[in-house]
């Protein structure tokens, strides 16, 4: 079996190599305009490998990326959470650092994870220097109380028991929400259904946008740019706060060991239309459910604000891009590479013939 390229890969190679000097015929103008490398937007160069829409396992990017292992839950049944929120510059693309508003430093905040059942015992401090405030949405509570306003010096602390089991995103909500989230200001909580999921290798993913200003300030760091934001156009798409940094570092598995994903969409504003190229999902809890989960499924959108958890395996060692299949996204960096490595690959899940 050979490695092919699927005929939209094929095109997305031919648009930025364009012809070969020597086979370039006499061209329009116009003709020249569509085919001509300069005129092929900013993106990264494509891998050689279907959906490779950045460079796969290097040159080493600076900064290492961000793991996306999922740590156990502590066993304990109260959680005492504190997170301070500061303003920190932040890398977010290769050569591109971002002013962020932030939850304990980074983008987005720390993965959080806990049983269904458990008490979150949550301290908010504010750090900055203007009103945040913070959301969850694995609390039952009424956000007139708790997701108010926390003053530049000020706290809260409260409690809340994360009842229902699921892939959960947290954020401020501070208005304009956008313009927080878009900032930096989201991440995951991740609540374990009180009968343990079957053992699996797990991942946690955070899609969300970046839109840039065209100049940097002082430091070289760039910030909002809200037009764009309200045109819903951002510059980067990423997965866990940096442009394409699961494909220049791929994350490596085994062949058919149970892989748990999840993917929580802290937009502000796009969809993920989320797709692992060589896998079906054995099981999908939509939205973190736990009724009646899609079985044998390709591609699940999770809309913004969601977080959805995937089951999959890959069957033969290998690269395997993971998606948005929104593939505008895909191209502005929503695209990582799970790579799978070490025995495996049985006849009967399909293996190698190669
Ligand atoms: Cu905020």
């Amino acid at each position: 079996m050979s490695r092919s390229l699927t005929p939209a890969a094929l095109l997305v190679l031919a648009a930025c190599r364009g012809p070969a000097p020597s086979a370039r015929p006499a061209e329009t103008p116009r003709a020249q305009a569509v085919t001509s490398p300069q005129e092929v937007p900013d993106t990264n160069p494509p891998a050689d490998l279907s959906h490779g829409e950045a460079p796969i396992g290097g040159p080493k990017a600076e900064p290492a990326p961000r793991l996306a292992r999922l740590d156990p839950a502590e066993p304990t049944r109260v959680h005492h959470i504190r997170l301070e929120m500061k303003h920190a510059t932040v890398p977010i693309a290769p050569g591109v650092t971002y002013a962020a508003w932030t939850f304990g430093g980074t983008v987005p905040g720390p993965a959080l994870h806990v049983r269904q059942g458990d008490v979150v015992d949550f301290t908010l401090v504010n750090a900055g220097n203007i009103p945040h405030s913070m959301d969850f949405h694995a609390a039952e509570i009424a956000p007139s109380k708790y997701y108010v306003n926390v003053m530049p010096g000020d706290s809260l602390h409260y409690r809340f028991e994360a009842r229902v089991p699921g892939a959960f995103m947290y954020h401020c909500g501070t208005a304009p929400v956008a313009m927080h989230i878009a900032n930096g200001m989201y991440g995951a909580l991740i609540v374990d259904p009180s009968t343990p999921r079957p053992k699996a290798a797990e991942y946690v993913f955070v899609q969300s946008e970046f839109y840039l200003t065209p100049k940097p300030a002082a430091d070289g760091s760039l910030s909002l740019d809200w037009q764009k934001l309200l045109g819903q156009a951002p510059d980067h798409i990423v997965f866990n706060g940096m442009a394409s940094q699961y494909a220049t570092h791929p994350i490596e598995v085994h062949p058919n060991e149970l892989l748990r994903l999840y993917l929580v969409n802290a937009g502000p504003n796009r969809i993920s239309s989320f797709h692992v190229v060589g896998g079906i999902f054995e099981r999908v809890f939509q939205d973190g459910s736990q009724a009646s989960p899609l079985v044998g499924v390709q591609t699940v959108n999770v809309p913004v604000g969601g977080g959805s958890i995937f089951e999959v395996r890959l069957r033969e060692p290998g690269d395997y891009p993971f998606v948005t299949h929104a593939f505008a996204d895909a191209t502005k960096g929503a695209v990582g590479v799970l790579r799978a490595v070490g025995p495996g690959g049985t006849p009967e899940a399909g293996g190698a013939t190669h």
